[in-house]
């Protein structure tokens, strides 16, 4: 009967594992129970190991930019907002239903005959990003309407017919290279407007030929880009899950090698193509497609487990949704600095870069209150950032103050969660062969006073290093405490374990 259980159990398992292997994003991801021959895999190792690869590790904080002709709407149109029926942002063109103004589709297709932003400089909001601290840049080139923000030959859709004329994607890549802010272009596959993209597999022979001629302007644009932008690092693939595109895995197995082929060193997410069972992000085997894992939007692993060893990005918004430019931000909750600097913490704790999204208006000016975050950030790095920068996951049990990081011997926990009596606890485990020796404040490189305390607690594997926080010490944000790492002084006495 246990026996029968216990196969019953086993069985729902197996089902569950091959079939949601990568669908669970908000847990640990589940290894598929049996191996499978993958023939359109991985075309590169994982974690790679070279300098564009070791730079991509070291970024700890991104910014993306969400920019486009769906920024003149602003999340609204003729006074109905995403809130009241409108999709929101950057989806407005989907906009459907009852609340739609009448030929919507057609107007929004359209509206790139207004687009001219007159306070558009590439410049400034590279300066701007590099005094936030960002150290990579991800901008989109072209979102889910099609609209490319570059001269494309490809499509008639594109920046030059607009009144602006100017080469976008140009600007940003030359004015963020030159700050020394790494660029990646988002490129969304799928194409709303493109009478040859359809989201179904094609099936009839005109189908077919239609879906072939996308794939084709897909690889020619892909090619332009590289061709036209060589300074780039990689590219941010979104627009991919549907069937069509699935199904032309053998087409985007060899397109991904040509890309890599062209540009040496290209870094690509896991989330540009599909092996041939269609599975995604993921291999059939759990093995990551590409370089670094994509699948982190809007969440972040809660244990370092669930990134299974792989590098990753998470991208954020402020708002709680919606990436292009929202006019009003009233009525929602928009995270704060300090929600965000949590957020980049807990990123970087767990070997992952933070990318925080900004969504610039029709005129190429950021939202104020993104320029006010986008300061309060860089303040805060300016001081603290030796915590977040080429930072690993440090072997530590997690605190409940905040979040932990390691470089070398030096050790960083960012606090966030100050204990009312001015003792930072930090539990290390009493087999550990490196202990906190000293601590400083990043803040002002005060020395603070450590000592190792050993609660005796029965049976307790840990020993605990308290580190004493000035008196007076009321920081106005999370703060840093530095520690350098040493080689334990002596083994901790173990007086007696209790017999029960
Ligand atoms: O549908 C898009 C969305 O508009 C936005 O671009 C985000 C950014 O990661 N990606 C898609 C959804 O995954």
């Amino acid at each position: 009967m246990k026996h029968k259980l216990k196969c019953a159990i086993l069985a729902i398992s197996t089902i569950v594992a091959v079939g949601h292997a990568n669908a669970q994003w908000t847990g640990p991801k589940l290894k598929p129970v049996k191996q499978v021959e993958v023939k359109y895999g991985s075309l590169t190792p994982p974690n790679r190991t070279d300098t564009d690869m070791e730079s991509f590790r070291k970024y700890g904080l991104g910014q993306f930019i969400h920019w486009g002709i769906y920024s003149i709407a602003g999340n609204e149109w003729n006074g109905v907002s995403a809130r009241s029926g409108a999709a929101a942002s950057e989806w407005i063109r989907s906009w459907a239903g009852p609340t739609a103004p009448k030929d919507w589709k057609n107007t929004y297709d359209n509206l790139y005959k207004q687009f001219n932003p007159k306070d558009f400089d590439a410049k400034r909001w590279a300066k701007q990003a590099k005094n936030m601290g960002a150290k990579y840049v991800i901008f989109t080139t072209k979102h889910h309407d099609g609209f490319a923000l570059w001269p494309t030959k490809y499509s008639e859709y594109n920046i030059s017919k607009t009144p602006y004329q100017k080469d976008i994607v140009k600007q940003i890549v030359d004015a963020y290279s030159a700050e020394g802010i790494d660029v990646y272009l988002y490129f969304s596959v799928l194409e709303w407007n493109n009478p040859n993209y359809m989201g179904k597999v094609p099936k009839t022979e005109a189908e077919k030929k239609s879906f072939d001629q996308f794939l084709q302007y897909t690889k020619n644009q892909l090619l332009e880009l590289l061709d036209n932008y060589p300074k780039i690092k990689g590219f941010w693939f979104d627009g991919t899950w549907d069937a069509s595109w699935k199904s032309a895995y053998e087409f985007t197995y060899n397109l991904e090698k040509e890309l890599r082929e062209k540009h040496p060193g290209l870094i690509i997410g896991s989330r540009f193509r599909n092996d041939e069972h269609g599975s995604r992000h993921f291999d059939s085997n759990g093995n990551i497609l590409g370089d670094y894992e994509q699948g982190w939007e809007r969440k972040l692993p809660a244990e370092f487990e669930w990134v299974s060893g792989n590098d990753w990005d998470a991208v954020m918004t402020i708002p709680p949704n919606g990436w292009g430019y929202m006019k009003d931000w009233s009525g929602i909750y928009t995270k704060t600095t300090a929600d965000l600097l949590d957020l980049l913490m807990h990123a970087v704790s767990m070997n992952g870069n933070f990318v925080l999204n900004f969504g610039p208006d029709g005129n190429g000016n950021m939202h104020p209150e993104e320029d006010k975050i986008a300061q309060q950030i860089g303040d805060w790095l300016k001081v603290n950032g030796e915590a977040v920068y080429g930072v690993r996951h440090a072997a530590f049990n997690p605190s409940k103050l905040g979040y932990f990081t390691q470089k070398d011997t030096n050790l960083y926990l960012t606090v966030f969660n100050k204990p009312v009596n001015g003792i930072v606890r930090i539990a290390v485990p009493k087999t550990a062969m490196e202990v906190p020796g000293t601590a400083t404040l990043l803040l002002n490189n005060q020395q603070l006073q450590l000592k190792q305390s050993d609660l005796g607690l029965d049976l307790d594997k840990n020993t605990y290093y308290d580190v004493i926080l000035p008196a007076k010490f009321q920081p106005e944000s999370a703060f840093v405490i530095k520690m350098k790492l040493v080689a334990p002084k002596s083994k901790t006495t173990k007086l007696m374990d209790a017999k029960m």
